[in-house]
Formats: C-alpha cells, sequence, structure tokens
C-alpha cells in the first residue's frame, strides 16, 4: 500500500510565500486524495503493488491498459506531490554551499538564476490548466524546462526532475487566487537548491 510520505516540516515553514492553510489542505488531502485512488487501482493487481510509484510511472506500458489512465493521474500525483515537498524549503539560496553543481549547470545552461527564472516562468504561466513545470535532465543528458499536464510525471518521458513546481490552482488558490504569476515569484523563494542540487548529482550518478 502506497502511504503519503512524512514531511519534514510543519505546515506554516513556508510562510509567507506558501501559506500554512495551503499546504495542510495540499499535502493532507489532495496527496492523500492520490494515494488512496492509486491504492484503489492497484487493489487486485498484485504483482504492481511491490513497484514503487517512480517505477511505475516510469513505465506506463507495462502497466495493464484497464488502470494504466488512473496510475497515470493518481500514481503520477503521489510521485509528483512527494518530489515536490522535498524541494521545499526556505533560505536555501542558489549561492548556498550545498548548490555548487546545480550553480554551475544553471548559469552555464541559462546564464545567470535571473534568466533561468524568467525562462522557467514563462514556461509555468505556459501550462494551460492544470499541470506542472520542471526543471529536468532530458533523455539526451540536456537541462530542459519543461511543462506537463495534469499529474503527468516527467518520468514517463524519460527525463529526471531536478525541480518542480505545482501549477494546479489547488497549489495557490487560497493566497494568490487567479495571480499564477505571483506565486511562481513567491516560489523562487522557497526552493531547497542543496535538495536540487542533490537531485542532479543523482542524476549524473546514474
Ligand atoms: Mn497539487
Amino acid at each position: 500500500m502506497h502511504e503519503v510520505p512524512k514531511l519534514d516540516y510543519s505546515f506554516d515553514a513556508l510562510e509567507p510565500f506558501v501559506d500554512a492553510k495551503t499546504m495542510e489542505i495540499h499535502y493532507g488531502k489532495h496527496h492523500q486524495a492520490y494515494i488512496d485512488k492509486l491504492n484503489a487501482a492497484l487493489e487486485n493487481y498484485s504483482e504492481l503493488q511491490n513497484k514503487s510509484a517512480e517505477e511505475l510511472v516510469s513505465d506506463l506500458e507495462s502497466v495493464p491498459e484497464e488502470i494504466r489512465t488512473a496510475v497515470r493521474n493518481h500514481g503520477g500525483g503521489h510521485v509528483n506531490h512527494s518530489f515536490f515537498w522535498k524541494i521545499l524549503k526556505k533560505d536555501v539560496s542558489l549561492d548556498s554551499e550545498g548548490a555548487k553543481e546545480i550553480k554551475e549547470a544553471i548559469c552555464g545552461e541559462f546564464n545567470s538564476l535571473e534568466e533561468f527564472q524568467k525562462a522557467f516562468k514563462e514556461v509555468a504561466l505556459g501550462v494551460f490548466g492544470s499541470g506542472w513545470c520542471w526543471l529536468v535532465v532530458d533523455n539526451s543528458g540536456e537541462l530542459k524546462i519543461v511543462g506537463t499536464k495534469n499529474q503527468d510525471s516527467p518520468l514517463s518521458e524519460g527525463s529526471k526532475p531536478l525541480l518542480g513546481v505545482d501549477v494546479w490552482e489547488h497549489a495557490y488558490y487560497l493566497k494568490y487566487q487567479n495571480k499564477r504569476a505571483d506565486y511562481i515569484d513567491a516560489f523562487f523563494n522557497v526552493i531547497n537548491w542543496a535538495k536540487v542540487n542533490e537531485n542532479l548529482l543523482d542524476v549524473r550518478k546514474g
């Protein structure tokens, strides 16, 4: 059975950029709903129950067709949110000690943090409806900014996410209403660049 991973910070830890009420509902209700529906989809498929959600969404073709959409949506929801909670933290800038390699990679690809943010924001605002915006290492090893729809995971495309932001309205509506741009600006203040750096090193290790 899949379970919501423990959050290693309090709901108010990201204030004022992400408000406590949003964190409480997003983590406690939305993420839980993906878990419940994923477990329900897998109920009669014991051979899939030992696979991690990451393994399932990385190889959707191997999931029986009758539950493939459910695994894509709810497994993807579980994978994406589990990933998202881990890359959020205040006060871990790209200049911090643990972020050396990712800083080099960002500056190598986008010239500066500011230009990266500009490009990332453009993609995040361009995701129509519900979805996510990611910085990934794609299957040719390139650093790319990509949007995905709904709960589609970059893993399904063979890309490895380094950081990502949920742009479903449930992620920001309480505090930012329709102003996704303000939410993205706020998100830039809570990226745990040390964790993003770890993600990059993991990808490089293979
Ligand atoms: Mn969400």
